[in-house]
């Protein structure tokens, strides 16, 4: 059964990975879409397939970084969506905290922690107003266990896990559902971007075993959407079948 056609949900961080396969999953079941992200170029590319995919929904782009707490208030106020999509993030540098740069920390910090928060500031009254919506964050297993060298983005993303427990407190008493929904390693541009541009060693971190596909994750993220509104799917944690935890990954080289 299909609960979501006709509904509207914000994206962020839709221009690549996850967001942008969860954008073509929503797309095929009929949401009409907000996209956001900074690269307006890859948006605008990614809302001509999505018309090919489905062209009686709305598509429309905000060019935003959702570090600026002023142009997120600005360019999301007063929106009313059904469904919130908290994914942007990011990890910014592998390195022992005696060795880390200060400059990547705030990138994570800001990004996946400050960023969600101003967003969801931003969209959170308008889903009390009407008594319905659905927020969806995006953790990772980064967020249950931390692993050598990840400090700052495990931190980042045990945030997650307390934000996404914290929200759910808050909104006891109405029909607002929240959903943290947490990847173990899933081939995007994350380790590309966690290696500052080094491809190369971006694509070790996958050799040998078989990754999750962004569109592993937007299947998650639609079964978990389109649940009947009283069953509110608190937590997932989803990981390649080589993956058991982030120790543990079997791979063959
Ligand atoms: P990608 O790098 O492929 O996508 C990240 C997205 O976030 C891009 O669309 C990027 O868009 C957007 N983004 C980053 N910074 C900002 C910003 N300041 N403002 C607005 N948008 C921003 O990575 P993934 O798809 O893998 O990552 C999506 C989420 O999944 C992240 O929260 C990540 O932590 C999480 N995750 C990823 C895992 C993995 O192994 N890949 C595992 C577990 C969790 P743009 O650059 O155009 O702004
Ligand atoms: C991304 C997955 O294991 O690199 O959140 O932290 S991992």
């Amino acid at each position: 059964m299909n609960r979501l056609s006709g509904k509207t949900a914000l994206i962020t961080g839709a221009s690549s990975g996850i967001g942008k396969a969860t954008a073509k999953e929503l797309a095929k079941v009929g949401v009409n879409l907000t996209l956001l992200a900074r690269r307006e170029e890859l948006l605008n590319e990614l809302k001509d397939k999505l018309i090919e995919i489905n062209s009686d929904i709305t598509i429309e782009i905000i060019v935003a970084d959702v570090r600026d707490r002023d142009d997120i208030s600005i360019k999301l106020k007063d929106r009313v969506f059904d469904i919130l999509i908290n994914n942007a993030g990011l990890a910014s540098g592998l390195d022992k905290i005696q060795n880390g740069d200060i400059d990547d920390w705030e990138k994570m910090i800001d990004t996946n922690i400050k960023g969600v928060l101003y967003v969801t500031k931003a969209i959170i009254n308008g889903m009390i107003a009407k008594n319905s919506g659905h927020i969806i964050n995006i953790g990772s297993i980064a967020g249950h266990q931390v692993y050598p060298l990840g400090n700052v983005y495990n931190a980042s993303k045990y945030a997650i896990k307390a934000l996404s427990e914290a929200i759910n407190i808050d909104l006891v008493g109405t029909n607002i559902r929240v959903s943290s929904i947490d990847p173990g390693a899933v081939e995007t541009e994350f380790s590309i971007v966690r290696f500052h541009g080094d491809s190369d060693r971006a694509s070790n971190v996958y050799n040998g075993f078989t990754p999750l596909k962004g569109e592993d994750i937007a299947e998650t993220i639609l079964f978990v959407l389109n649940a009947p509104e009283h069953v509110n799917i608190q937590n997932i944690l989803v990981t390649p079948t080589a993956q058991r935890n982030v120790y543990i990954t079997h791979k063959e080289l």
